[in-house]
């Protein structure tokens, strides 16, 4: 018995030993003169041609591809010394332990083990680009601002964000985006940092820990991930009644953006102007896209975030590569600046009122152009700090207690985010205009100071640096005066929490509206505590009855009583995103070809798309080429959620038939149910795929006259009737 395991042991010791592969060159050190060759770098794309890499700071990265990946380079280690070896550890002996003193081993691994810096508490999930501001001067009669001068041209860097999800979340969950602008100004760093929705969930930045532990995963499973759909969400928002107008826009379609390129961005806060005489004015910042308003659909936004994560990251880079860079114009509101600090009843402290732009017009002030994609996501975008307390001269803050929180958080979560008090030291963070403060050493100082003394006054230094006045462009803070007893307690005036949440909705046109029951009964169908929902269903009541019935409805409850009475409003067709054309450059419109024979038609289609400025998706059951088009999408990888609209153009007869194709059948089914435009060449037989050629947005046609009349659908970016 003994003797048979032992055979079976050899045995099975040998077959191990066969199953071992030989070692092979990879397992052998370089000889020592031969060091390894740069490969010649891959051709870039032919019709992706992107700008100088010149940071905004004015570093160099490199004008070619091959400076950036260090080409023409040595390995080295951090301190500069040639490698002639990084994959082997240093051993004693082929076979034996690794050695503590392999120096290069050592930094690195333990470079690596400190690679992850903490993510953002909120906005961990961004997308970022640079681009340049050009003033039109308009704000000049209220801001003594240089970078708001006409003509002048201010280099800026954007991070778009959600709020909620990890650094590693998807990018179409219903939420807040952040928008927030750095411009490099010639008087020092401007931050706008601001959101897609105009206003907030919370009055004094005080509860600002508590909205977000209610709205992050639940912090026993930590789940679910980036996501309000739960309950300590709406346990918080139907608490809290002055949360009630922000949530309700996160529940339209703002809260599903299609791209960061067709979103609005909003300041928030009213700010205070100053000119050069001294006068000051009360203002509310916009962005207005060129692009358009334009969102996702929900079930969209649901099948996105499964399919392709990075969608909103991949669809701003991929726009700036292929030149069609997104313009905003930015504009403000003006408003006097009264001591009561109100305009038109409406409190402009209170960070939960917009003012309509009915009753106080956006005046454009100058146009943004994101035309430059980061080099580096970690040293760019992640490293890009923003702080509503970077002001300039001529742009000062309010006493909004929501705004004066933030002066206190942005700097400090920094410390910890960043490793240290030399941020803006971080090449992006970096100003243009010449730095000369008094802060020394730290963590992180890349600074070689000179002098004795970091102080003043001293006259060891010849007194420098010195101090400026108003004409040497020195931020002179407004003297506002100040008086009042210290209290815990907000203004009368903020206590109605509803009037606006119902000008929102009663400005929606009927098709949005639906959109917003459809998503409080989603959001409160996933909540588990009736109680929650019932409270809920009580805060709808009081913004509009009809919205809390329906919502009730589909969650099979009842309403209760309302806390107060809908109140009177004039509605704000600026708050709807429908009713306006836009232009259809950068829309991606698929072209599906069955095979071969297809190649003729499906180049006049593609040449017809490239004609209205739109990016054609020529789409084939298998990849390569059609013709001489390259295919962009196989059957397999084509996906409906990267389609703005899409035309079929497959004969039948001229190989595989899409209509055959379950998957295909599928993609034209959700485009249709999306409210895509739809376009049927001639010779195919719409109802063979599954679509009715009278329905609303279902185009036919040859190339030339389907592609102009899906391009008209476009304008208005959605067929609305369908969605
Ligand atoms: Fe922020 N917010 N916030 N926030 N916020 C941060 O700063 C905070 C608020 C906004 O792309 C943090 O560097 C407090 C309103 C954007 O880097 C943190 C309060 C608005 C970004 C912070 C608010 C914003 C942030 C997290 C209530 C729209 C992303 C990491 C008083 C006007 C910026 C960081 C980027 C980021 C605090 C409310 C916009 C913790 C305390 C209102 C766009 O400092």
């Amino acid at each position: 018995m003994a003797r048979q395991k032992a055979d079976r042991n050899e045995a099975e010791r040998s077959e191990a030993v066969e199953l071992n592969p030989p070692a092979g060159p990879t397992s052998e050190p370089p000889a020592l003169d031969e060091p390894t060759k740069a490969r010649d770098p891959l051709p870039p794309k032919p019709d992706q041609a992107g700008p100088a890499n010149v940071s905004p700071t004015g570093v160099d990265y490199g004008s070619s591809p091959e400076t950036n990946a260090q080409a023409g380079a040595y390995l080295t280690t951090s301190t500069g010394v040639r490698l002639r070896d990084t994959d082997h550890s240093l051993k004693a002996g082929r076979r034996g332990p690794v050695l503590l003193q392999d120096h290069h081993l050592r930094e690195k691994i333990t470079h690596f083990d400190h690679e992850r810096i903490p993510e953002r508490v909120v906005h961990a999930r961004g997308a970022a680009a640079h681009g340049t501001f050009v003033a039109n001067g308009a704000a000049s009669r209220i801001s003594r601002a240089a970078f708001l001068a006409e003509g002048a041209e201010t280099p800026v860097f954007v991070r778009f964000s959600t709020v909620l999800g990890s650094r590693g979340s998807a990018d179409t969950v219903r939420d807040t985006r952040g928008f927030a602008t750095k411009f490099y100004t010639s008087e020092g760093n401007y931050d706008l940092v601001g959101n897609n929705i105009p206003v907030f969930f919370i009055q004094d930045g005080i509860k600002f820990p508590d909205v977000v532990h209610a709205a992050k995963p639940q912090p026993d499973r930590e789940i679910p991930q980036a996501q309000s759909a739960h309950d300590t969400f709406w346990d918080f928002v139907s608490l809290h009644s002055e949360a009630q107008h922000h949530t309700i826009w996160n529940m339209s379609d703002r809260g599903i953006p299609r791209s960061f390129r067709t979103m609005e961005g909003f300041g928030i806060h009213t700010f205070r102007m100053v000119n050069a005489d001294g006068g000051t004015s009360l203002v509310k910042f916009h962005w207005k896209p060129r692009q358009g308003v334009h969102s996702q659909v929900w079930e969209e936004a649901l099948l996105t975030a499964g399919m392709d994560p990075d969608f909103h990251r991949r669809d701003l880079a991929d726009a700036i590569e292929a030149g069609a860079y997104p313009v905003w114009d930015l504009g403000v509101q003006v408003m006097p600046d009264t001591p009561e600090e109100t305009f038109e009843g409406i409190d402009l402290l209170d960070p939960t009122k917009l003012v309509p732009e009915e009753l106080c017009e956006v005046q454009i002030i100058g146009t943004m152009t994101l035309n430059r994609n980061p080099i580096n996501y970690f040293a760019e975008t992640e490293q890009v700090m923003f702080n509503p307390g970077n002001l300039v001269p001529g742009i000062d803050v309010t006493n909004d207690p929501l705004l004066q929180v933030r002066l206190f958080s942005y700097i400090d979560t920094q410390l910890s985010r960043l490793g240290g008090p030399n941020f803006s030291q971080i090449p992006i963070n970096r100003p243009h205009a010449p730095v000369n403060d008094l802060q020394r050493d730290g963590h992180h100082q890349a600074a070689d100071h000179g002098g004795v003394a970091p102080y003043r006054p001293n006259s060891l230094d010849g007194g420098c640096p010195f101090t400026a006045g108003t004409a040497e462009g020195a931020f002179i803070d407004v003297p506002t005066p100040v008086q009042g007893e210290k209290v815990r307690e907000l203004s009368a005036s903020f206590e109605d929490h509803y009037s606006q949440a119902r000008l929102f909705y009663t400005s929606l046109t009927e098709v949005e509206q639906q959109h917003v029951i459809d998503a409080y009964t989603f959001e409160l169908g996933k909540c588990y505590e009736e109680a929650i929902k019932t409270r809920q269903l009580g805060c709808l009541a009081a913004i509009d009855a009809d919205l809390a019935e329906a919502v009730a409805t589909g969650l099979g409850l009842s309403v209760p009583k309302a806390d107060t009475k809908p109140a009177k409003v004039d509605p704000s067709p600026a708050l709807s995103q429908l009713g306006r054309s836009w232009p259809v450059t950068g829309r991606k419109v698929a072209v599906i070809v069955a095979g071969p024979d297809d190649a003729a038609v499906a180049a006049q289609t593609v040449e017809a798309i490239r004609a209205a400025g739109m990016v054609p998706l020529l789409t084939a059951p298998n990849g390569g080429t059609l013709g001489d088009q390259p295919i962009e999408r196989s059957y397999p990888t084509a996906a409906s959620i990267e389609w703005d609209g899409v035309v079929v153009a497959a004969d039948p007869s001229a190989g595989p038939n899409p209509a055959d194709d379950a998957k295909i059948i599928r993609l034209l089914d959700e485009a249709y149910r999306h409210g895509k435009a739809i376009a049927v060449l001639d010779g195919v037989d719409p109802a063979t795929l599954g679509l009715n050629a009278a329905a609303t947005g279902v185009v036919t046609g040859d190339p030339t006259a389907a592609v102009t009349a899906l391009t008209e659908l476009l304008a208005e970016h959605r067929v609305w009737d369908r969605v």
